[in-house]
């Protein structure tokens, strides 16, 4: 059972912000546990990867072949890789935290949205432009909930998030964004909501929630360290993922 139960700031925090931060969330014995299951998952890359190379986003090598061009950026398919993710992603707290945020009892973890390791490398990682999650996502209705635990500290020279708070409850016309969905920073329209955006800065073991329609972005790894998060995304039951969608290829996990 959950040791804590949100308080009404906190729940009031997430309704009209979109983000809630629970500091050391995840006990040390956990997150270092973690950093070792991670760092020997690096060195060689273990598949299910995504290189920097293959997103594509500013800053990223152009190909697997150009310097840094084998740079892992995700370890895919996290919570079936060891018990140690299923820990995390199962643990009492995150699980009460979400019952909390998203008002239901029955809890699901989606295999198919952030379901990974994040790393940023020093010396070639890319930065994410403006997006809200749910832009590639289909279910019932746009209301899940992502987790990310920092494994270190994340600050706005190693490339943390980035997000605008409240965004979740506004209504974007279709044309603020590019083709590939991300926030059109050329446009003086969106220059006021940029201006709003704050940097989210972690350490070990504090957690972000994030709600998918929240816009969020994060920069270049312009430290010496590698940058590891594990973020994992989830729904309430009775929020479905439409079938034969990208959403629905693999089976939600059941948590509560
Ligand atoms: O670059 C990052 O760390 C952020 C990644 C992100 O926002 C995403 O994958 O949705």
């Amino acid at each position: 059972m959950a040791q804590h139960s949100l308080t009404k700031e906190q729940s009031q925090q997430f309704f009209e912000q979109g983000y809630l931060i629970r500091r050391e969330l995840m006990p040390p014995a956990i997150t270092d546990a973690l950093i070792a299951k991670i760092d020997s998952s690096l060195s060689p890359a273990l598949a299910p990867v995504e290189f920097e190379a293959d997103v594509h986003y500013p800053g990223a090598p152009s190909s697997k072949s150009a310097p840094g061009g084998q740079t892992p950026r995700r370890l895919l398919h996290a919570y079936s890789r060891d018990a140690i993710f299923q820990q995390v992603a199962s643990h009492p707290e995150m699980v009460a935290t979400l019952q909390a945020l998203m008002d239901s009892k029955d809890i699901l973890l989606s295999q198919n949205h952030h379901n990974c390791v994040m790393t940023k490398h020093p010396g070639f990682s890319s930065m994410t432009s403006w997006h809200q999650d749910i832009r590639y996502w289909r279910f019932d209705r746009p209301e899940l909930v992502s987790t990310w635990l920092a494994l270190g500290p994340e600050n706005v020279s190693n490339g943390c998030l980035l997000v605008i708070p409240g965004s979740h409850r506004i209504e974007l016309d279709p044309g603020r964004f590019d083709a590939s969905l991300f926030l059109r920073t050329d446009l003086p329209e969106n220059e006021p909501l940029l201006e709003t955006a704050v940097p989210v800065e972690l350490n070990q073991g504090d957690v972000l929630f994030f709600h998918s329609r929240t816009l969020h972005a994060a920069g270049q790894n312009q430290s010496t360290h590698i940058k590891r998060s594990l973020t994992f995304t989830y729904r309430a039951s009775g929020n479905e993922p439409i079938p034969e969608t990208r959403s629905a290829v693999f089976e939600d996990i059941t948590l509560s």
